[in-house]
């Protein structure tokens, strides 16, 4: 891996923490859809020995494989696009699911899971993705990847409300475990 990749996966693990989780710890004024100036980001970056340019800040959103960061229209702000613990509010608006979704998690929450369903954590919401490559990842994150697949058809023709992020994750509030099958 080079120098300049190494950095750019660096910045994208920085601006999720605090982006997503803990904008406080550095004293970074975030607002209730989760923008956050990039000049007050870059002063604050800098301050926290973390210095970063604002052409490295732009590469990471253009290029990150999960886009998780876009940047507002007026080009002076930047979110991330889902992932969060703290409390904001991003405008989600509900949507029609494909027939099924995917969840990868690992083999040590399988039983847990088919016992109380899927559950947000401290996420907003559960993560869902349309293919099973991107529920392989993050299940691999955590150890053993097991697939787990949603009847989310069922799910919408019964009551539950999906959004869809910007980068393609699917949301919901929580999964029953009688949606869920094991897949792999
Ligand atoms: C598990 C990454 C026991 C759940 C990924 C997961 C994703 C249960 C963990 C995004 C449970 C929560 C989110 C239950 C759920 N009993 N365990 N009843 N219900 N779980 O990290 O979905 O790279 O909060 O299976 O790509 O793993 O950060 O959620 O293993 O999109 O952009 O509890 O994070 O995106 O873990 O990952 P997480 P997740 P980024």
């Amino acid at each position: 891996m080079t120098k300049h990749t190494n950095k750019l996966i660096k910045i994208s693990k920085f601006l999720s923490k605090y982006l997503r989780h803990t904008p406080f710890e550095i004293g970074l004024n975030i607002d209730n859809q989760g923008w956050v100036n990039i000049d007050e980001l870059l002063f604050i970056c800098e301050k926290n020995d973390f210095p970063i340019t604002k052409l490295e800040l732009i590469e990471v959103v253009k290029s990150n494989e999960k886009k998780r960061f876009s940047f507002d229209e007026t080009g002076t702000k930047i979110r991330a696009n889902q992932g969060h613990s703290i409390k904001i509010d991003l405008n989600l608006i509900p949507k029609t699911p494909p027939l099924i979704l995917y969840h990868g998690t690992t083999r040590q929450f399988v039983n847990s899971i088919l016992d109380q369903g899927l559950l947000k954590m401290s996420r907003h919401h559960v993560h869902l993705s349309t293919d099973l490559e991107t529920a392989k990842k993050v299940g691999q994150r955590k150890g053993e990847p097991i697939i787990l697949i949603i009847n989310s058809q069922l799910m919408q023709k019964n009551g539950f409300i999906f959004y869809c992020s910007d980068n393609e994750v699917w949301l919901v509030d929580f999964v029953p475990r009688e949606y869920l099958t094991i897949f792999s």
